[in-house]
């Protein structure tokens, strides 16, 4: 069937058969394929619509993501062997759309799966940027930033002929809506609806990733900010947000007429939720349009405020997005009457000076607006909503206590799973049957093979067969060696101080000096890092250098590599956790206590029978609680240690440098005369210094444990048939984190579809 149609296409396509088409004729012959397949199954409807707001949709690439939800993968697999072409293969000629920039991005992808899978009718609504997220290579030791280009003449976009007019302080700007179909596993769709201007330009870049940002409507959609929990304030990231919600609320009106909805009733039907704060002048912005329908403002405010809820991503106060006054003035003169009666009411109601949207320094708070006119606030797990009330948000907490509700992050296990790990999702179903990839919590069936050595050997052999896997596409793709029989252990995520990657590099360091002094690890280790910084963000540029130094170090010295060897990928991206999650021994979640809100890659990590090594932190804790003591390796101070800390501005890094000769000695490394002759002594020095005089996410307080546990972990590793019940317990566990169960709570508590 599968093979008559897509042999169809490709003679119309290109006029020669299937066995002498290149990779590229087959992906487009297949993506043809199956969007008109897609198309036929429908979409989702209801008396009540979500649309899911975000700036960032980290989709990846969806060929293999779709076939599988249409049930064609293994169809497909066997016609393109016929062809003789692998489906990898095939794969490879897809750009990835890097439209996000980590965890954020790629939870709202995860989430538009699991809503129509559970066949709710949900849109996505984002920007369409044409560059999305930087492409990193390495030159010098040292991060280089270039263009993404992703979009092509033919792609998953479907061109609409719908516009809308996005008024400016002085010019209007017409848009046009792109739409992406999400394809549910086995289920009807939904769309991801991308916004974009016809007039942006994509010659306007200059050398690499800088461009000209003088007019506006020439670049507001061709980039993504690249930023990851904290920006730099910019008016065109103020056009980029306003042009999204303004054509979102203009696309959620025109669907209520077409259903003929009374917008006085608007919240029975629409319910919008803001992922963080970028999409917040939704707001004042559905406020405004209701009022130009004829809506009095006291009651425009009132449905508003009753459709939309918001979701909180982070506690660092530098990703809390805080606008002047006179930036939203100079872009949205027009939503300034709204956000200033906004202002009012609660000036009027509430004399505390932390609940205001207007500060004294007149800069607008857009969480503040989200929470006082929004019916939810959720943060994203257990211990981070928990922290929202206590001690971030308590003086929203204390006002509004009803609207907080925790939603624990999930991940789609279509994706993490059934497409990056066949081997292992195939045992599973042979095991279980298929059963779990739509009622995930069915994975703790696997629990009564606890005792089986069969399985867990199968499962050993599987991690094996993954680990060569990745081995082969490193070197193919990156021109890097590994040693499948080293322990692999792997952290890929943004760079960022609080993440502390540093503190995964100052065990490398230790580990470098202990086996010069002859003491060896047991089984041999392959460090593997994937990380982008901002551009823009110094220190965790430098950290990049520093592994990049220790990453040459090693390769040069066959003494030490036979023991112990560091890798850091070029470009981590969704395409690269999917090869790089099913291969991990251990799982690098070692995030300062309180600062990692949830975190995901920790999920599917797990999933993927990884060990987690990590603090309690984010979703460590409820991971913690789940597989118990025994299956997880914990260490470093906890949350509330760690915000008596800042409270009490206590913690001297220095002092922890003075005394701990092991620290000491680790620390000065970086400026010793190994590095400094391969990277640049200004990275270098800054670095040390930063960490002996600043630290602020607290590196050297857990250095110490963290070695020691991850030394503990190596050791207990040679226990092959103790290791494989530990996975095996992880994996069987892993259930609670599908992000089905997370999107059936949202639906439960706050949208209320169906
Ligand atoms: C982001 O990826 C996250 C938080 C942000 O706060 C911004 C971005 Cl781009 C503004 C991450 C969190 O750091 C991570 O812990 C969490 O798992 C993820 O969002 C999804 O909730």
């Amino acid at each position: 069937m599968i093979e008559k149609q897509l042999r169809d296409i490709i003679t119309r396509r290109y006029h020669k058969k299937a066995e002498e088409c290149s990779r590229e004729e087959l992906y487009y012959s297949l993506l043809e394929l199956t969007k008109e397949i897609t198309k036929e199954r429908g979409y989702n409807e209801g008396e009540r619509k979500l649309y899911y707001i975000s700036a960032e949709f980290l989709i990846g690439k969806l060929l293999s993501n779709n076939l599988i939800n249409l049930g064609l993968f293994e169809e497909v697999e066997e016609v393109l062997v016929k062809f003789g072409k692998t489906i990898e293969e095939v794969e490879a000629a897809e750009p990835e759309p890097s439209l996000g920039n980590g965890g954020l991005g790629r939870l709202a992808a995860c989430f538009l799966d699991s809503i129509a899978t559970l066949s709710l009718p949900g849109d996505g609504i984002g920007l369409n940027y044409h560059y999305g997220l930087f492409r990193q290579i390495f030159e010098k030791h040292k991060q280089k930033e270039l263009i993404n280009p992703w979009i092509e003449p033919e792609s998953w976009l479907n061109q609409t002929d719908i516009h809308f007019d996005i008024p400016f302080k002085n010019f209007t700007l017409k848009s046009r809506l792109y739409d992406i179909d999400v394809t549910g596993y086995e289920s009807k769709n939904n769309k991801l609806h991308l916004f974009d201007v016809e007039t942006v330009d994509e010659k306007l870049v200059e050398e690499g990733i800088h461009f000209d940002k003088s007019q506006v409507e020439k670049n507001l959609t061709l980039f993504l900010y690249p930023d990851d929990s904290d920006k730099e304030g910019n008016l065109l990231r103020i056009y980029q947000q306003y042009f999204m919600v303004s054509n979102g609320a203009q696309l959620i009106l025109k669907e209520c007429k077409e259903k003929g909805y009374d917008l006085h009733k608007l919240d029975q039907h629409v319910v919008i939720q803001i992922n963080d704060t970028h999409p917040t002048l939704v707001i004042p912005e559905l406020i405004r349009l209701l009022m130009l329908k004829g809506i009095r403002m006291d009651e425009a405010i009132g449905i508003v405020s009753r459709t939309c809820a918001y979701t909180n991503h982070t506690i660092l106060s530098e990703a809390l997005e805080k606008w002047p006054f006179e930036y939203l003035d100079e872009v949205v003169p027009h939503l300034m009457p709204i956000i200033c009666e906004l202002d009012t009411r609660v000036k009027e109601e509430y004399a505390d000076q932390k609940v205001q949207i207007i500060d004294g320094e007149r800069r607008v708070h857009m969480a503040h607006i989200d929470i006082h006119y929004g019916f939810s606030v959720n943060g994203v797990a257990a211990l981070h909503t928990e922290i929202l009330e206590q001690s971030e948000l308590k003086h929203f907490y204390d006002i509004y206590p009803e609207k907080f509700n925790n939603k624990t992050n999930g991940i789609t296990f279509r994706r993490w799973l059934l497409e990056a790990n066949h081997p292992l999702a195939d045992y599973i179903a042979s095991l279980i049957g298929n059963g779990f990839k739509k009622d995930e919590e069915e994975l703790e069936q696997l629990l009564q093979y606890r005792d089986v050595s069969q399985v867990k050997e199968r499962l050993l052999a599987i991690k094996k067969e993954n680990k060569l896997a990745l081995k082969r596409y490193l070197a193919e793709t990156e021109n890097i060696e590994i040693d499948e029989n080293s322990i692999f252990d792997i952290q890929i995520k943004r760079l960022h101080e609080y993440k502390r990657q540093q503190m995964n590099a100052l065990y490398v360091i230790h580990k470098y000096l202990e086996i010069k002094k002859g003491r060896v690890p047991s089984t041999p280790v392959t460090l593997i890092f994937g990380a982008k910084a901002a551009p823009a963000y110094e220190t965790a540029k430098d950290i990049i250098h520093l592994i990049l130094c220790l990453q040459e170090l090693i390769q040069d010295d066959p003494q030490v590599r036979r023991h112990m060897n560091l890798v850091m990928v070029q470009n981590y991206n969704v395409t690269k956790a999917t090869k790089l999650i099913p291969a991990c021994d251990i799982s690098e979640q070692i995030s300062l206590a309180s600062k990692e809100a949830s975190g995901t890659s920790n999920m599917k990590f797990m999933l993927n029978g990884a060990v987690t090594l990590g603090t309690m932190d984010g979703a460590n804790v409820e991971i913690h609680d789940l597989v118990g003591d025994e299956n997880i390796y914990i260490f470093g101070v906890g949350s509330k240690e760690v915000i008596e800390h800042y409270a009490k501005e206590d913690y001297v890094s220095k002092d922890y440098y003075e005394k701990d000769p092991e620290i000491k000695e680790a620390v000065d490394f970086i400026t010793g005369p190994e590095l400094m002759k391969i990277g640049d002594p200004e990275n270098l020095n800054r670095l040390q210094k930063e960490l002996i005089g600043k630290d602020w996410f607290m590196t050297l307080l857990d250095l110490k444990d963290y070695i020691r546990t991850k030394d503990r972990m190596i050791k207990d590793y040679e226990d092959r048939e103790g290791w494989s019940e530990k996975m095996l317990v992880n994996i069987a566990k892993a259930g609670y984190f599908s992000s089905d169960r997370t999107i059936e709570q949202y639906n439960e508590d706050i949208w209320r579809l169906k």
